[in-house]
């Protein structure tokens, strides 16, 4: 495997879309291929996947176990569908979210147990690990307002948990950087968009040589 691999982590609306854009823009005029991806979803399996853990009347009332497992589903396919093959041809993969999210939503927020959340990571992946993540830390209420003035005023089914759950998940998230600086970059989400440009490319650079 020859390309590199960067995953995108935080909260909902913490800015990791911008910056995923951003970032592909300025590594497309440097003269790099780039693969952009999200999870859930990036095929036609995860994508489907995706609608129906957000949106479809059929998950209302998902189980935790089902829930990660789904998520598991449409991982195990874009690793191997787009992920491995965009590697292999020296490409820099930029994902936004991977395992974290499942470790953090899943794991830390639901509660399920965290040796099964990571087994079902390591079936899902087959071991592929980011080279980098960058994890953009913001107040989950922040983040969560962002998202209601973008959108359209409907929430899928994570928006609609309460508050607690929310700060869960920065927390967890937050831990789990602390527990491996190697791979985690934690960035202030509350600077500007074009602050958080020049942080991410500073830690991007040294990977490209
Ligand atoms: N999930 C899970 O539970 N387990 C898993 O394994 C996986 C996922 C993979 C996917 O949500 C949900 O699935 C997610 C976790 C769960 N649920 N929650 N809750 P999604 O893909 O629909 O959305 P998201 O990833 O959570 O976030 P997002 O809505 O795509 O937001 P974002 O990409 O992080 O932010 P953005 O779109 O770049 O920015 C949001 C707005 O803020 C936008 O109007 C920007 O212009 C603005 N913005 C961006 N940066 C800034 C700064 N720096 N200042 C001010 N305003 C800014």
């Amino acid at each position: 495997m020859s390309g590199l691999f960067i995953s995108f982590e935080g909260g909902e609306g913490c800015g990791k879309s911008t910056q995923i854009k951003a970032l592909t823009a300025r590594l497309e005029g440097e003269g790099h291929g780039v693969f952009q991806a999200r999870e859930p979803g990036g095929t036609p399996l995860g994508e489907a996947l995706r609608q129906l853990l957000q949106h479809d009347a059929a998950g209302d009332g998902m189980h935790p176990e089902a829930e990660l497992l789904l998520f598991a589903a449409a991982r195990a396919q874009i690793v191997r569908e787009k992920l491995l093959p965009a590697l292999a041809a020296g490409k820099v993969v930029l994902c936004d979210r991977f395992i974290d999210s499942t470790t953090v939503y899943q794991g830390v927020a639901r509660g399920l147990n965290r040796a099964d959340v990571a087994a079902v990571n390591q079936v899902a992946t087959g071991g592929l690990r980011p080279d980098l993540t960058i994890l953009i830390d913001l107040p989950a209420q922040t983040g969560l307002e962002r998202v209601r003035k973008r959108g359209n005023g409907q929430l899928d089914r994570m928006e609609q948990e309460d508050p607690a759950f929310f700060d869960a998940v920065r927390q967890g998230y937050l831990d789990i950087a602390k527990a491996d600086p190697q791979r985690f970059l934690v960035l202030d989400g509350a600077q500007s968009i074009e602050t958080l440009q020049t942080s991410i490319w500073n830690a991007v650079q040294p990977h490209l040589a």
